[in-house]
């Protein structure tokens, strides 16, 4: 086992990482910008290097400057959190070349889902079901056009080396197809520098369900279930949830073993996400996620396994401590992002905090770097907490996550919080009735987006 390891990453994320080193005897080594001096995750790691200002390509983005601070302290690994170097498969790569170790999958496995394209020729491969559409990469507009003929309109053109919402654009019919076709192609060309676009079946209205996957690298792997993150706004997810309203013990246990074979089968290392769209009872694979997610703890409230001291075990090539047949469902949990965000826009709103109270007892996680008196910079992401809930059952964790919502106090800045109080006052939220179009048609409703 590592007997230090460091922490490219900040906020909460930072502080879930350390959290999990320490209660394995593992000592942290924080890195910072000169914009964090004063955040928690240095306060809380044994150690802390300033590697930069405050730009993230000039710090938390630095390859040389996080090697360096691996050599300067002694640490024989790094955590990438989420976002920043997570999934940068040319850092892994040099992570290792530095004879240092990567929390997290392989530069390999990194590099072939960050490619769409070849993401889904993989899954494909394995047997897990995707959206119909065209088998690879559509180099024309001709070819567009057959394949809108094919598979019927609308379809939906992707940029291969996008996600997250990125880089697509739906033809709703012939017509459409050129300027879908040609706007995806320069998004992605603008964006990422690879113009390559494939063709799937648009679907209407499903639901985001992603299945929690983890494997040791030499060829076992197990799924914990899935979560639902269907309530987005502009491709950012606001609430997630596990186990999905909508998703029977059969469907679970039949979709989760076909996610799990497949990454066995790839050697698969540490957590990763296998990203589904639900229409009609059917699972459509679009993207894998080779990171930890965000929404990591309401998978581990209802399985009571810590998903970050797997991912150190796994890396320093110890087994994983359970198996799939140790993994039974107990309950259900909720997150709610909380972002330092003004409504109705969702305009950023860092600043000082006045007064910060984290809600607790019973079935209550707040994961936050908060704390009386932090001043959250201007330069990075704006999700400053994530309250999770537990409970017996959905209804019991809505009613704890008002509960508990009404016990947090984050003064001095605006915050995403008087969503989630309007949200819990919606019936189709109570019985789970929802889509990914749910949210942004009830933000126009109400909020006059
Ligand atoms: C789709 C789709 C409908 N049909 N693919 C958006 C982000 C990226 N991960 C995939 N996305 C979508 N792909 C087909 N074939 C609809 C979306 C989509 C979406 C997906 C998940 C959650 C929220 C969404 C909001 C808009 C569109």
């Amino acid at each position: 086992m590592f007997d230090k390891i460091l922490i490219a990453n900040r906020g909460e994320i930072a502080l879930r990482v350390i959290r999990a080193a320490r209660e394995m005897g593992i000592a942290t080594v924080a890195v910072h910008s000169t914009a964090d001096s004063d955040a928690m995750h240095v306060r809380m790691a044994d150690e802390s290097v300033c590697i930069g200002p405050p730009p993230s390509p000039q710090s938390y983005l630095s390859i040389p400057a996080i090697i360096s601070a691996c050599e300067i302290t002694g640490a024989q690994a790094i955590h990438p959190g989420y976002g920043f170097l997570s999934e940068n498969a040319g850092f892994v790569q040099i992570v290792e070349d530095h004879g240092l170790s990567f929390i997290g999958p392989t530069a390999e496995h990194i590099r072939v889902m960050g490619d769409k394209i070849t993401a889904k020729d993989t899954m494909k491969e394995l047997g897990v079901p995707c959206v119909p559409g065209s088998d690879g990469g559509v180099p024309t507009l001709e070819d567009a056009k057959r394949i809108g003929e094919e598979f019927g309109y609308p379809v939906i053109i992707k940029a291969t080396a996008g996600g997250g919402g990125r880089g697509m654009k739906v033809a709703h019919s012939a017509d459409e197809m050129e300027s879908a076709f040609m706007t995806a192609r320069a998004e992605g060309k603008a964006a990422f520098g690879n113009d390559e676009v494939y063709i799937e079946k648009y679907l209407t209205t499903p639901r985001h369900i992603e299945i929690q996957v983890f494997g040791d690298g030499k060829g076992n792997a197990v799924h914990l279930g899935e979560r639902d993150c269907s309530l987005q706004r502009r491709h950012q997810k606001v609430f997630e949830e596990a186990p999905g309203p909508c998703i029977t013990p059969e469907e679970r246990a039949k979709i989760g073993k076909i996610c799990a074979d497949a990454v066995a089968r790839i050697n698969y290392i540490g957590a990763g996400t296998i990203e589904f769209l639900y229409e009609n009872g059917e699972f459509y694979f679009i993207e894998m996620n080779t990171r930890l997610q965000v929404e990591h703890p309401v998978t581990e409230g209802i399985f009571d396994v810590d998903l970050v001291r797997e991912q150190i075990r796994v890396a320093a090539g110890l087994p994983m401590s359970f198996g799939q047949d140790d993994l039974e469902i107990n309950g259900h949990a909720i997150e709610v992002r909380i972002n330092a965000e003004r409504l109705p826009n969702f305009a950023p709103c860092p600043g000082k905090i006045s007064a910060y109270h984290a809600p607790g007892g019973l079935g209550v996680r707040m994961d936050s770097a908060l704390y009386n008196g932090y001043s959250i910079p201007p330069y990075y992401d704006s999700l400053i907490g994530k309250l999770i809930v537990h409970g017996r059952d959905r209804d019991e964790a809505l009613a704890r996550l008002d509960r508990a919502l009404g016990e947090l106090i984050v003064d001095g800045i605006d915050t995403t919080v008087p969503l989630f109080h309007a949200l819990l006052q919606e019936p189709d939220i109570h019985s789970g009735d929802y889509n990914i179009h749910w949210l942004e048609r009830w933000l126009e409703a109400n909020m006059g987006e």
